[in-house]
């Protein structure tokens, strides 16, 4: 029986990876080469240090070790300075409606986030206090598609892994679920997110027994 719903953040529950990608490509031009939305699929979901490997990698540059390190900072000084507006009107549609309603239901619910600001973010759109568990990316050392997330976050909830849904919109987060033997529900586009168990486009609409009920016992 599923008893937790283990939420990604960036793409799921709010908007900002447009922002990532906004911060990234001033980064990328910053460098001399282009970035474009198409390769910005790779990065979501992927931790800050292995994003910027891999666009040096698409952008066949080389950095030194500090380098490296001055270019992490100023890309999440771009994207810090991108999503100091937001608020809760970029929630995405209906994630907020069924986050309360699996609560209602009587499930946990956590948060499971690449992201080293997640709290920030949660902060600026209301949602902080509505999770049972919130494990970031200042608490994992491995990046998605590594399970490690999501498995400190049915830890934190004290649920084994199967009774876990994962939400994810990345192609790496879908395989950290899958990694971590847990339900998922890819939330964008079936043709990218295939892995998944099921795919939404978004929570619109959705409720929580009709999304359950697409996702194998
Ligand atoms: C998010 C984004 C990624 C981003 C990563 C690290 O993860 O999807 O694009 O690179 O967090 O974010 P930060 O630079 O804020 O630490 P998620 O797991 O919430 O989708
Ligand atoms: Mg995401």
């Amino acid at each position: 029986m599923k008893t937790a719903c283990i939420f990604d953040l960036d793409g799921v529950i709010v908007d900002t990876a447009k922002y990532h990608y906004l911060a990234w490509k001033r980064l990328a031009n910053s460098l001399g080469f282009d970035f474009t939305e198409h390769d910005n699929e790779k990065l979501k979901g992927v931790s800050r240090i292995e994003s910027l490997k891999l666009i040096l990698r698409l952008g066949g540059k080389q950095l030194s070790a500090e380098e490296f390190e001055a270019a992490l900072t100023r890309k999440n000084g771009w994207y810090l300075e991108y999503i100091q507006k937001i608020g809760p009107e970029e929630i995405l549609p209906g994630a907020a409606e069924f986050l309360q309603s699996a609560k209602a239901k009587g499930m946990k619910v956590a948060l499971g986030s690449a992201s080293k600001n997640a709290v920030l973010i949660l902060e600026r759109i209301g949602l902080v206090n509505e999770f049972d568990a919130i494990v970031d990316g200042n608490k994992v050392s491995q990046a998605k598609p590594d399970p490690e997330v999501f498995l400190k976050a049915a830890q934190e909830l004290a649920v084994d892994a199967e009774q876990c849904v994962v939400f994810e919109d990345a192609v790496a987060g879908v395989q950290a679920a899958l990694n971590a033997k847990m339900a998922v529900v890819g939330i964008g586009e079936a043709s990218v997110l295939h892995a998944a168990h099921t795919v939404l486009a978004n929570f619109s609409g959705l409720s929580v027994d009709d999304v359950l009920a697409r996702l194998p016992a």
